[in-house]
């Protein structure tokens, strides 16, 4: 039976010259288009490198943020949803994958009122966590936990420290018992019964990484986050993710990943 974090296949879009236009909540410099497409193309390697089976879409000029393919959409073995971004500029995102998910997946759902991120939603082997946040409001998360909940999930609905763009821009899953999390986040009551490795505090930008079968994708830009996870047995592979991180992105965003038992 395959874990929570066991994948053998993920979709990913090349990033468009447009991204350096994507969202981002604070003002700073600007990303470069250039070192984008470098820590991405480093990021489809790490996926191939971990034995998953990539297709890659090609880039959409008119969404800057559709290289950030997890929010439109939420895949799992023998199902697909397609979502409701929150953000205006995005929400169009999800008509753009259904082609790609309705070739993959034998069926394919579509979340019907209020709005909801992948960025907000967390699997562990317990319970589908739904972030409430800017993104995915009240009326998204308690449909798609009827949704989650008719297909045999468990599900928890989540409130998310203010200031804060995603759930999983404050937590990852590390292993079957592990999260990693910031400290705004670390003490929340979800996460009672696991162990929580706490991001150091200059680094919050490290807590979302991401396990994918026997490694752990982390940003190489927290060192003491990937010192600690070494420390608790996690085979790292550090990633640059500097300029994607001026877009409010870490490593979960950039894919769409599922066991897909028909693939060797
Ligand atoms: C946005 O604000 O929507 C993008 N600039 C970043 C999306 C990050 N996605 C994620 O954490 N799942």
């Amino acid at each position: 039976v395959p874990r929570v974090f066991d994948f053998n296949s993920a979709i990913v879009r090349l990033p468009s010259r447009s991204v350096v236009a994507g969202l981002r909540a604070h003002a700073g410099p600007a990303p470069e288009a250039d070192i984008i497409r470098a820590e991405h193309a480093a990021y489809v390697a790490a996926l191939r490198d971990a034995g998953l089976r990539v297709t890659t879409l090609e880039p959409l000029e008119d969404f800057p943020d559709a290289m950030f393919v997890e929010d439109p959409a939420l895949v799992f073995a023998g199902a697909a949803l397609l979502l409701r971004p929150g953000a205006p500029s995005r929400f169009a995102e999800a008509r753009e994958l259904a082609a790609t998910l309705r070739a993959r997946f034998p069926m394919v759902r579509e979340l019907n009122a209020g709005f909801a991120d992948g960025g907000d939603i967390l699997v562990t082997p317990a319970q589908i966590c739904i972030g409430l946040s800017s993104r995915t409001d009240r009326a998204g998360a308690s449909a798609l936990r009827d949704l989650l909940e008719s297909m045999g999930r468990r599900c928890r609905a989540v409130e998310i420290p203010a200031g804060t763009l995603h759930l999983k821009s404050e937590c990852s899953l590390v292993d079957e018992e592990t999260i990693l999390a910031t400290e705004a986040i670390a003490a929340h009551d979800v996460f009672k019964g696991m162990r929580v490795l706490v991001v150091p505090r200059q680094e919050r930008r490290a807590a979302n990484a991401l396990r994918v079968n026997d490694r752990m994708l982390v940003n190489a830009d927290g060192p003491r986050t990937c010192d600690l996870l070494a420390r608790h047995g996690v085979n790292v592979v550090p990633l640059r993710s500097t300029e994607i991180a001026k877009l409010d992105a870490g490593l979960s965003c950039m894919s769409l990943r599922w066991y897909d038992a028909a693939v060797e």
